[in-house]
């Protein structure tokens, strides 16, 4: 009689970002015959009704959210309490440590491994708790490289790349980070925060971590990758992206996870009305929503820059919407009616970036998005705000000359007139970036090619090495 398959008990991070990739991922060992059970809390398990459509051999372990005092009642995923929350998310979520040993002990066929989340750090102490392995999900290996080396600073400044500068000696060229655009939870240890300790722990759970997988590729990634198998001291490093490309929006279309059709389902109707390459696509990610002035300068930044345009704004609560974040400036889709396109809400972001009415994508290069451009062959103009987003925009802009810079900060106003002008320009065919993201675009699709693609072989390695 065969033996079981390996059973792996997936814990993916409630903000969008993080849980989409990790779910295609699943698809993925799914199609090679690993048994998962996919760890959610109530309100997040809406998201996995693709993935368990798709597969309904999965498992689900739904355990309640734990209360956290600096949580909204309630509120089970980082979308709706916004990036300052993420170290609360965090720390709330350890306490369902217990409730899943107590599963685990009573479990007929109990996992073999852990596999969760690079902010889930503590799931390390968890497993080998339970002996068994954990292992790290990431998106970019860059951002891991730069935190890594900051943690084990304990954040005491860094180097001598210049005040306030976060340097990577040991990688060729030695790149340096401005401290000030690491995300704000590793900024805590200047306000000698508590919650300092949770991040930095995290951290050093994945690095003890039995492997880590990554959202990324070779091609755009080597050398941070091998970085990181130097400081493991292992090469259970892998890269397995763009999971975008085999993931599950190929087999079930990207709809808003739990919230319906909404307001964003026209769109590409809309688009199949416009030329080749003439719209700009819009979106700062499921998390980020501007405050008014921001919104002001980058609406009339659009309509002068004359390019057709597609907005994604993100729904604002109540309360945020009484401060004027998120708010659309009064007439505004009047006035660029025809031309323009407001959309609040979630829209189907891959099937529009793979649009070949869109031309550009002004983003905050969160890791999905980035790579959803690349995949499309859409070039990026960027306008990182916070998390990995300048490590995204530094790789994508300095180290691989594939998008140009549009603005840079989560508070920054831009100037409306300069905003257009790097529309306009970013529009055009000729740029010499344009055509090194077709070129990336080749890779990627190279990268995941059954059989000898660097992301295809990191899959079948890393499924082969834990039915070990
Ligand atoms: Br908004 C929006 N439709 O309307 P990132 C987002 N997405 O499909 P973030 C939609 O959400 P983190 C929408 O395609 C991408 O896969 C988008 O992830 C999808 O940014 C994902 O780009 C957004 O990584 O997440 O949301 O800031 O901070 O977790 O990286």
């Amino acid at each position: 009689m065969e033996p079981p398959p390996p059973h792996i008990l997936i814990f993916p991070y409630p903000a969008q970002g993080h849980m989409l990739a990790h779910l295609d991922l699943a698809h993925q060992l799914s199609l090679r015959g690993l048994a998962l059970t996919v760890l959610v809390t109530p309100k997040n398990l809406p998201l996995l009704a693709p993935l368990l459509s798709a597969h309904p051999s999965i498992q689900t372990l739904v355990l309640p959210f734990p209360p956290h005092p600096k949580l909204p009642p309630g509120a089970e995923n980082v979308r709706d309490i916004g990036n300052a929350g993420n170290v609360h998310v965090v720390s709330a979520l350890s306490g369902l440590r217990l409730p899943i040993a107590q599963w685990f002990a009573s479990h007929p066929n109990p996992p073999v491994a852990i596999f969760s989340d690079f902010f889930l750090g503590w799931t390390q102490d968890l497993a080998a708790e339970l002996g068994i392995p954990r292992i790290a999900f990431f998106s970019v290996a860059a951002f891991l490289a730069l935190v890594i080396d900051f943690c084990f600073r304990n954040g005491e400044s860094v180097r001598s790349a210049g005040a306030g500068a976060v340097e990577l000696s040991d990688l060729p060229g030695a790149p340096s980070f401005r401290e000030e655009h690491l995300p704000s939870i590793f900024r805590l240890y200047k306000e000698a925060d508590p919650d300092w300790e949770i991040v930095k722990r995290g951290m050093f759970g994945n690095m003890a971590s039995w492997g880590c997988v990554f959202n990324t590729l070779d091609h755009s990634e080597g050398q941070y990758l091998e970085h990181l198998r130097r400081k493991m001291g292992h090469d259970r490093v892998y890269s397995v992206g763009p999971l975008n490309l085999i993931g599950l929006n190929d087999v079930l279309g990207q709809a808003d996870p739990g919230a319906g059709a909404g307001p964003g389902s026209d769109v590409l109707g809309w688009l199949d009305g416009c030329p080749d390459g003439s719209v700009l696509y819009v979106c700062f990610g499921s998390q980020k929503l501007m405050a008014r002035e921001q919104m002001e300068a980058l609406a009339s930044g659009l309509k002068r820059s004359g390019a057709r345009f597609v907005w994604v704004v993100k729904a604002a609560t109540a309360q945020q919407a009484e401060e004027g974040y998120g708010a659309v400036p009064d007439g505004y889709e009047a006035r660029v009616a025809g031309r323009g396109r407001v959309v609040t809400g979630w829209v189907p972001q891959v099937p529009i970036l793979r649009h070949r009415a869109v031309g550009g994508f002004l983003s905050h290069c969160g890791w999905n998005s980035v790579q959803e451009a690349m995949v499309a062959g859409k070039m990026v103009l960027a306008w990182p705000m916070e998390a990995d987003q300048f490590v995204n925009a530094r790789l994508l802009v300095e180290d691989m000359g594939v998008a140009v810079r549009a603005c840079e900060g989560a508070h920054t106003v831009p100037d409306p007139d300069e905003l257009s002008r790097a529309i306009a320009a970013s529009m055009r065919e000729d740029l010499p970036e344009q055509a090194r993201v077709q070129e990336l675009r080749r890779k990627a699709m190279e990268a995941v090619e059954p059989g000898g693609g660097s992301s295809w072989r990191g899959l079948e390695e890393f499924v082969k090495e834990l039915g070990r």
